[in-house]
């Protein structure tokens, strides 16, 4: 009796599992966009493909995320994808810290000149309680985001002269993107910066109506930007843009719990592997890039600490701006290295 009673339950909850189950695998299939400013030539689209593929894979084909390459979803306005994004235009993203750094004033952390002497450092402040905190101010603003990869350290080109110390930047028309911290930067180097975006910064290279750019190796070496005439490269890694990863508000209370946790940890670990790679492959790429005859500059310990130096004001400036206490707790992680 007891057995028959347990049986009966048993073919009772199993009738239940597949009641519940039914609606679940009848579930509609969903398609989110997702905004990228570069392509999957390049490590930042790649970890946005690996982002789409993992979220495809794991949800068994019921969550597609559409990459939409060189910020086409803002017109190559990068610095406008967080707002579109917080307005609902914008599904998701992979993006540069630099890009959003106009609406989220903390991202400026990663901006500050030779804050983070090396990778140690950016995984110092992204892993850690200042990564959380950054985190926390995104989600403030709107936006939740999910996790961390990178674009890389920043290195300076141009086309005009071997650079090896801030007078060799005198009047030096540079492009730059993203917040007022980097024409305060090459401001104060002496430089001429003028800000636009990556769209129209190819044009202007080629034109000569620039002189020079920063962006990392990567993108040099993919962009082929030795081919619009920049012939001299200084390895200065005067900062690094990390990538987060982030979801619209409203696409993400919309999930259900299960669906929110499947894309953070293919986000998670999406970038990871973006991360991993890319570092992997820079001593190739710079290879590359010296194999083309680009004059490559590194600096001697002395010609970088007169770069740290000429730079010393944009913190006074810029701390309080993205949180005195934020920019003490990031010193501090890196010092603790
Ligand atoms: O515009 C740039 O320089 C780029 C591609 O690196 C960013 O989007 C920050």
């Amino acid at each position: 009796m007891t057995m028959r009673v347990s049986k009966l339950a048993a073919a009772f909850t199993a009738a239940l599992g597949l009641t519940l189950a039914t609606p679940s695998l009848a579930q509609e299939t969903r398609e989110f966009s997702v905004s990228t400013v570069l392509s999957d030539a390049f490590p930042w689209g790649q970890a946005a493909t690996k982002w789409a593929e993992l979220v495809n894979e794991r949800s068994e084909g019921r969550l597609t995320l559409k990459v939409y390459p060189n910020a086409q979803l803002v017109s190559g306005d990068q610095t406008r994808e967080f707002s579109a994004m917080r307005s609902g235009l914008i599904d998701m993203a992979v993006a540069s810290t630099i890009n959003w750094s106009p609406q989220v004033p903390e991202l400026n952390l990663f901006s500050l000149p030779f804050l983070m002497p090396d990778e140690a450092a950016i995984d110092a402040i992204t892993q850690g309680d200042t990564g959380e905190r950054i985190f926390a101010a995104i989600d403030r603003k709107g936006i939740m985001p999910l996790a961390w990869g990178e674009n890389g350290f920043r290195e300076l080109s141009n086309s005009k002269q071997q650079i090896d110390g801030p007078e060799d930047l005198k009047g030096l028309k540079v492009r730059v993107v993203g917040s007022p911290l980097f024409l305060d930067t090459f401001n104060t180097l002496g430089a001429n910066p003028t800000q636009m975006s990556w769209a129209d910064a190819q044009p202007a290279l080629t034109t000569g109506a620039i002189d020079g750019q920063e962006n990392p190796l990567s993108v040099f070496d993919v962009a082929r930007v030795d081919q619009v005439g920049q012939k001299h490269l200084t390895l200065w890694h005067y900062m690094a843009d990390p990538l987060i990863f982030g979801v619209n508000k409203r696409v993400w209370k919309s999930l259900p719990a299960e669906d929110q946790q499947l894309l953070r940890q293919a986000a998670i670990d999406a970038g990871a592997w973006e991360i991993e790679k890319s570092r992997r492959e820079l001593a190739d790429t710079l290879s590359a890039i010296k194999a083309r005859g680009v004059e490559v500059t590194e600096l001697t310990p002395e010609q970088h600490q007169a770069f740290v130096d000429a730079t010393a004001e944009v913190y006074e400036k810029w701390a309080p701006r993205i949180g005195t206490e934020l920019v003490e707790q990031a010193k501090a992680a890196i010092a603790a290295r």
